[in-house]
């Protein structure tokens, strides 16, 4: 092909009108409470890897066929799904498959499973499920791929890659996409690929990114493939521990679909001990399901909208647009009152007051919120937060309001800058950022801004139901112009409302 056809071709791929024949889709997502095989520290045979694997894919069949029978198209698995984690690298190794890049070279391992001589029986059985099934499926797995140290200067000592990998069935079982974990955590037994890979697929209902667990909270590959590829749709398995107050798994995952204006299908493992769960099927105005128990597997069913490509170009612009205006606006503001109008910041319920209290182990800029109804102002660094709200009646509790512009360091490094306002864990002011599912705190309206030095902007609304933390309705609130808003109550007590931001480019 000429240099005009790769022209015609690249912009094609990006920006034509793919007309999807589906309007709607109907997507699972399975949360898993993964079988864990025994002696994951030294190197088993691959036939015991096999029968520890069959147990889980056993299950995946289960599920694969009653999600058909539910009419479902698409179908996530977690992240470690098939063998758990906690394994050292050579105790991974008898798991691992060779698996080719589905760019270039077509296979299909159920109907040709001999095609590469080497041990397929996972994607072979992945395969006929997904084909049996009729249903497009995404799945975790790890992947053996070797290479020479004399050419790639990144080659492992021992010969080899090892990743974190997903990949993707057709209904036809034809494998289609396959993506390298960029993001590791706690993950000795893999590598990371030399650079992050930016991966998506076409389904008759859209286009879908493809990322794992922890890519989510940084900008490589996440946010690059949403906005550079116009990604309306992304399948995310995950193996995510949930770390509330700010980085719950339904809490952030909601936030994420909301911020970047997509629909989420995050399939989270399920490992109670060590505090990993939390699935859902998310979109750009809330969630249509989630699950939040740690100890048993569920099927998840939603139905959602395929996006047009015309409407994600449309979204981009004016979405983007809106988001930098609105900061810029509210920048202004914010500005004006600090300089023009200083009596307002000298009043006390606005100056004075101000704590440091801790979150996630960030120490926050905070004030107590002691009144029905205020315009409160925080400000850390060069972050300043407003918290405009009528309350219903007082919280049993405290109820602070607080700031965070830094970079957080502990088990993640990233820069953040946070709004949030919170029912504290008891009665003195260090209890405010202890992590609690109880609340009794409820609020007619308000509205939460932030002078953020970034577009990502992820709204986060925790409630409590029966004493567990749970998701607002995305009815109930609405996320605009960089602002929460809620202007007619939650129906539940309020945990936290919270405006998580990320400066990327400061990690
Ligand atoms: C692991 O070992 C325990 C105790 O010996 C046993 O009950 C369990 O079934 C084993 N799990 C697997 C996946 O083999
Ligand atoms: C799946 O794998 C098992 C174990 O390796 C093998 O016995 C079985 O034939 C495979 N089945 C299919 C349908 O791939
Ligand atoms: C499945 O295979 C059939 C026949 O080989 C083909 O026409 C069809 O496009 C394939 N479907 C998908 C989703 O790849
Ligand atoms: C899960 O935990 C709940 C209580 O939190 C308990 O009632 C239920 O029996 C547990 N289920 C399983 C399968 O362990
Ligand atoms: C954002 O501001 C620019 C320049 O002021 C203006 O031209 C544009 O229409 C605004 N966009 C939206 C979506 O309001
Ligand atoms: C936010 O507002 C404060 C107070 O006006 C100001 O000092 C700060 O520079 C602003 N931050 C940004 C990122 O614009
Ligand atoms: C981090 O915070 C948690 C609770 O929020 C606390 O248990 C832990 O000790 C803190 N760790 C560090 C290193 O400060
Ligand atoms: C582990 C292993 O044997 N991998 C091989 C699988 O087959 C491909 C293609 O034939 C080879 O390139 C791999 O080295």
């Amino acid at each position: 092909m000429n240099f005009v056809g790769w022209i015609i071709v690249f912009n094609c791929l990006m920006l034509c009108s793919v007309v999807y024949t589906q309007k709607t889709y109907r997507a699972g997502v399975y949360a898993h409470r993964v079988i864990q095989p025994n002696g994951t520290h030294t190197s088993v045979s691959r036939q015991k890897a096999l029968d520890n694997m069959m147990k889980n894919i056993n299950i995946y069949n289960n599920v694969a066929s009653e999600a058909r029978n539910k009419g479902v198209q698409i179908l996530v698995f977690p992240d470690d799904g098939l063998y758990g984690h906690d394994f050292t690298r050579q105790g991974i190794g008898p798991y691992l498959e060779y698996i080719p890049d589905p760019t270039k070279e077509t296979w299909n391992p159920c109907t040709d499973p001999e095609k590469y001589n080497n041990n397929s029986d996972i994607l072979w059985n992945l395969s006929c499920i997904a084909q049996a099934n009729n249903i497009y499926m995404v799945v975790n797995m790890g992947n053996f791929k070797t290479c020479i140290k004399s050419s790639d200067p990144n080659c492992p000592t021992d010969g080899h890659y090892q990743f974190n990998t997903d990949v993707v069935f057709d209904r036809n079982g034809t494998l289609i996409a396959r993506y390298h974990k960029t993001h590791l955590y706690n993950e000795d037994q893999f590598d990371a690929p030399a650079e992050p890979e930016h991966i998506f697929f076409d389904t008759p209902f859209g286009r879908f990114g493809l990322f794992t667990s922890l890519d989510m909270v940084f900008k490589t590959p996440a946010i690059s493939l949403i906005e550079d590829y116009y990604i309306t749709d992304v399948v995310c398995p995950a193996a995510w521990a949930d770390l509330p107050p700010l980085l719950s798994s339904i809490q952030f995952h909601s936030a994420f679909a909301m911020g970047m204006g997509i629909n989420l299908l995050a399939a989270n493992l399920q490992v109670p001990g060590d505090s990993i769960y939390g699935s859902g099927i998310y979109t750009a105005n809330g969630y249509k399901t989630f699950y939040d128990i740690s100890n048993q597997s569920k099927l998840l069913v939603a139905d959602l909208n395929s996006n047009s490509i015309e409407d994600v170009n449309d979204r981009t612009e004016t979405e983007m647009n809106r988001k930098q205006n609105a900061t810029s606006d509210l920048k202004h503001v914010l500005v004006k009152k600090a300089s023009s109008t200083k009596d307002e910041f000298d009043t006390p319920h606005i100056t004075s007051g101000t704590f440091m209290g801790e979150i996630f182990n960030d120490t926050y800029a905070m004030k107590i919120l002691e009144n029905l109804g205020d315009v409160v102002t925080v400000c850390d660094n060069s972050l300043c937060c407003e918290f405009d709200y009528q309350m219903m009646e007082g919280s049993g509790k405290l109820v602070a309001f607080g700031a965070f512009d830094g970079l957080h360091t502990y088990l993640h490094r990233m820069y953040l800058q946070v709004c949030v306002v919170l029912e504290c864990a008891g009665s003195s002011p260090q209890t405010c950022g202890i992590p609690t599912e109880e609340s009794n705190l409820y609020f007619r309206e308000f509205r939460l801004m932030g002078n953020f030095s970034t577009k990502y902007v992820f709204p986060e609304v925790l409630v409590s139901d029966s004493g567990r933390k749970s998701l607002a309705s995305g009815d109930l609130y609405d996320f605009h112009d960089g602002v929460l808003e809620v202007i007619n109550g939650l129906r539940l007590p309020l945990i936290s409302a919270s405006l998580l931001s990320r400066d990327y480019a400061r990690d």
